[in-house]
């Protein structure tokens, strides 16, 4: 096939300005997902001064802070960090679909890049193994895809 052109994000973040937003719920967990994101972008370039730490009660309250940090000019994107856990109480299901439409809104809306580094699973063992396990981190692959989702965007 003739080559098309192809626009793609390289993993850079020298010069760019992050927000991490986190929940304080089911913290031992989120904390694994922080130094995850936080370690990647910084061994891609980014600085510590550059980037700013938010944290929220729990996943629920996401979506506002995440729509107030993603609107700032000084803020080139912004990766969530939180656990929902099933096993851990009776609105999961409340709690997960609202925290995802929510972040979803607020990337269109401010078109900024949010990242989703919010583990929904049915049990903390679950948790566990996506937060810097067996299964990896889902901090690593949130701060990642936002990184390349900025330098993808840049080029749109
Ligand atoms: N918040 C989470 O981030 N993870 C959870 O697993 C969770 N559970 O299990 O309930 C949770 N609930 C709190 C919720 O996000 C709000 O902070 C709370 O309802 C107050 O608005």
């Amino acid at each position: 096939m003739a080559e098309i052109h192809t626009i793609e994000g390289a993993l850079r973040a020298d010069g760019l300005r992050f927000g991490l937003l986190a929940a304080r719920f089911n913290d031992f967990i989120v904390e694994r997902l922080i130094s995850g994101a936080v370690d990647t972008l910084i061994r891609h370039g980014a600085v510590h001064k550059n980037l700013t730490l938010v944290r929220v009660p729990g996943a629920f309250e996401m979506p506002l802070a995440a729509k107030k940090i993603a609107g700032r000019p000084d803020i080139d994107g912004l990766i969530c960090l939180g656990a929902v856990i099933r096993g851990a109480t009776p609105h999961f299901d409340f709690v997960a679909a609202e925290v995802s439409k929510g972040l979803a809104q607020v990337a269109l809306d401010s078109l900024t890049p949010v990242g989703f580094g919010i583990l929904t699973t049915d049990t903390l063992e679950q948790a566990i193994e996506r937060a810097g396990s067996k299964a990896g981190n889902k901090g690593v692959e949130a701060a990642q895809a936002v990184l390349e989702s900025i330098r993808v965007l840049e080029q749109i």
